[in-house]
Formats: C-alpha cells, structure tokens, sequence
C-alpha cells in the first residue's frame, strides 16, 4: 500500500489505511497522514470495467465539469494526481488504484434514517441531473456498455442459468420463474430509449443511497459519489435504483423477507424532491419514473441471481448465498411494486411541476 500511496500527490506521509466503506464493486480504503488529510484510495474492479483509462478520463472529465461549476468543494469529488501527472496508477499485479480527498464532516447511509435523509439524496441527485444537463453526453465513454439494457440482462441470465456452473440452478425455480414472467414488461424501458421518444441524457446510472455524502452537521445534500457509471442514460434509470435501494424498509440483503418491503412515504419523499431538483424532465419522462423504478429493481435482482447461478464472481459477497438473498429482497419489492401500483402512479402525478 505504502509503495502505492507514493506515487500520488499526497498532504504528509501515510499513516493508516484501512479498507472502508460498503460498496459491492472497488476495494476503498481510507488513508490517514501524518498532516491530518484523509484521502480515500480505492483499487477499481477489472471484474466490472474493462477499460480503466477511458473510465478515468470520465470521472476526470465530470468532477471537472461540476467543480467549475460548484460554489463549495465538498459538493464534488476531487482526484488526486499521481507525482506524475496523471489521475489513477496501475501496479505490478496489474491492478488500477487511484485516490480521491475524503470528503469530510460527512456521512454515508445505507438505510435512510428518515425521510429526509431520502429527500436529501435526491436533492443531491436530481441537482447531479440538472449540472450536467450542458455537459457533452456524446465524449463520455460506456464504461459497462448495454449497463441497464435489461434485455440484455436476462440474455446473459438465461445463458448462465443454461451453463449453470455451480449447480445452483435446481434450488431457486421460483426466482427463476418470477423473472422469466416479467421479462416481456422488464424490456420497456430499453424500448423506449431505442426508439428515441425519451431523451438521452448524462446519467449517473448507480444512484444508490451510499453514493451520496450529506453534511454531518445539517444532513443536507453534499455531494454525489461513485461516478464510474456516469454515462449516457434514460433519467428513469437514476429514479428507480434510487428508489430500490431507498424506499425499501430493509437492507439490500435482509435475510428476512417479512422486514422488506417498499414504503410509499420514502418513495413520494423522493419524488418529491427528484423532480423539481433536475428541473428539466419533460411530461412524458416523468410518466415513466414508476416504470423505471419497477424494472431497476428487477434488473437488479436479475443481476444478484445471475451473478448466484455464476458463482458470485461480480458482486462482492460476504457469506456463501449472499446474492441470493440480496435478489430476493429485489424481487419482494417488485411483487410490492405491483400490489401498490395505482398509490405509486398517484405519488408521480401529484408530484409533477
Ligand atoms: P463502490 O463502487 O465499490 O460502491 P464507492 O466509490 O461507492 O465504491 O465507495 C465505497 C464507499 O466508500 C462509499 O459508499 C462511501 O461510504 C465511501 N466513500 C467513497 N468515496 C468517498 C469520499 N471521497 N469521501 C468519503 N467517503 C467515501
Ligand atoms: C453495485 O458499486 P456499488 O456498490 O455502488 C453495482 C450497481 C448495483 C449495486 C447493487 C458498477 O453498486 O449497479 O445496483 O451494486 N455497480 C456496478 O447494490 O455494477
Ligand atoms: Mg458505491
């Protein structure tokens, strides 16, 4: 770590660093120095991105765009440069690392506390939407193409489910048929955005509750992290993971199904603060929010099942059936979904500017 560390520009010399944080895909460490900087420094999944200098030239490129345009630093994520001058290292194994400042006085939740910490995400969200509405979404590259083409979710899901090779197949048939049933509804999204009715716009495409930093002091909005999924997107793709992962009563991977399910208060919290935040949705995308958030939570579970059937060998897992609960959960709020639909398209309408 320490050789690792030396090749970035860093406040003072590393005292501690420790791995950090809950993210499923890098390894994030925190680095204390004697000078009293915090930095995090995070080794980036080559599992998951497959060209890690056109992934960093996007995040280069993004947090630019927002600090030009931000009137406090903590609202955007700052990269450190390597002794060098460029912006990530790769080491000997091969493996990419780079460091960004820790953003201090902050918090990071993986479960909303109150509704109001839900609102503040997507403050902190919807305002990401509207700062970049100018940036030139064409120079960004796909850093994980087809990301949120869920047809293309379930043709790499049915071609792990044939392979099947860990054995896994035999013991989830009705998680296998609760998403062979949906497939014909999960495509839509992914129609839409071919046929171009909806329009494209730079999404962060990850827009979880623990990508976003509030104020440790006031709990409000600070900044949005995670940007390795910025790319192009449908604006119903950030709504909905948002809400998967926030209006949901219980942790991604609560073992107990009886805990989860989706709370129509969390969810018009969120609403309520998405819409007016990105300022720029037109009539016809707010129409598909709820879609969005139904088929995001659907691909999810679909992509926590595949990665079961697989072997685990994408998200990172901490006991042996982890992502078969993780999809589980996925696939409770989506039966929820549709038990609540009409309450949900009635929170959307009320919501609209
Ligand atoms: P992953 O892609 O694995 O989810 P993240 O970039 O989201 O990686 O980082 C994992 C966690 O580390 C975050 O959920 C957050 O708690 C923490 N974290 C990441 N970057 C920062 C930062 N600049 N300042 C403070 N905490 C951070
Ligand atoms: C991963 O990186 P992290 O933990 O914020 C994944 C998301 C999933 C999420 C499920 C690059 O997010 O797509 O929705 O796990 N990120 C990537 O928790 O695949
Ligand atoms: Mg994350």
């Amino acid at each position: 770590m320490e050789a690792i560390l030396s090749r970035f520009s860093l406040q003072g010399r590393p005292l501690t660093c420790e791995r950090y944080g809950q993210g499923h895909i890098n390894l994030t460490y925190l680095v204390t120095t004697d000078s009293g900087r915090r930095y995090i420094l995070q080794r980036l999944s080559r599992a998951a991105f497959h060209d890690i200098p056109a992934l960093m030239r996007n995040v280069a490129a993004v947090t630019g765009f927002l600090a030009a345009r931000s009137t406090d630093p903590r609202q955007t994520l700052h990269l450190i440069p390597t002794r060098d001058g460029e912006n990530w290292v790769r080491d000997e194994a091969g493996e990419a690392w780079r460091v960004y400042d820790y953003v201090e006085d902050s918090i990071c939740l993986q479960v909303p506390e109150s509704p109001e910490d839900l609102y503040e995400s997507a403050i902190a969200f919807g305002s990401f939407q509207r700062m970049l509405a100018d940036f030139p979404a064409e120079t960004l590259h796909e850093t994980i193409p087809n990301f949120h083409n869920t047809p293309d979710r379930y043709r790499i899901f049915r071609e792990t489910l044939a392979a099947d090779p860990m054995g896994r197949a035999a013991g989830i048939q009705r998680e296998i048929d609760f998403v062979l049933a949906r497939e014909e509804e999960a495509g839509a999204l992914q129609r839409m955005r071919e046929s171009g009715e909806l329009p494209l716009r730079v999404t962060h495409n990850d827009t979880k509750l623990n990508n976003v930093m509030l104020d440790s002091r006031t709990r409000k909005a600070l900044c949005v992290i995670d940007l390795d999924t910025v790319m192009p997107g449908l604006v119903a793709f950030d709504f909905g993971d948002s809400i998967r992962f926030g209006a949901s009563t219980g942790p991604e991977d609560e073992r107990d199904l009886d805990r989860i399910w989706l709370d129509l208060s969390l969810y018009r919290r969120f609403t309520e603060g998405f819409i007016p935040a990105c300022g720029i949705l037109t009539p016809r995308e707010i129409e598909t929010l709820p879609l969005g958030a139904k088929v995001m939570t659907l691909e999810c579970g679909l992509r926590f099942l595949t990665d079961y059937l697989d072997g685990d060998h994408y998200f990172g897992i901490s006991r042996q059936s982890h992502n078969l609960d993780r999809a589980r959960t996925q696939f409770k709020l989506v039966a929820d979904t549709e038990r609540r639909w009409s309450e949900i398209c009635g929170i959307i309408k009320n919501c609209r500017p």
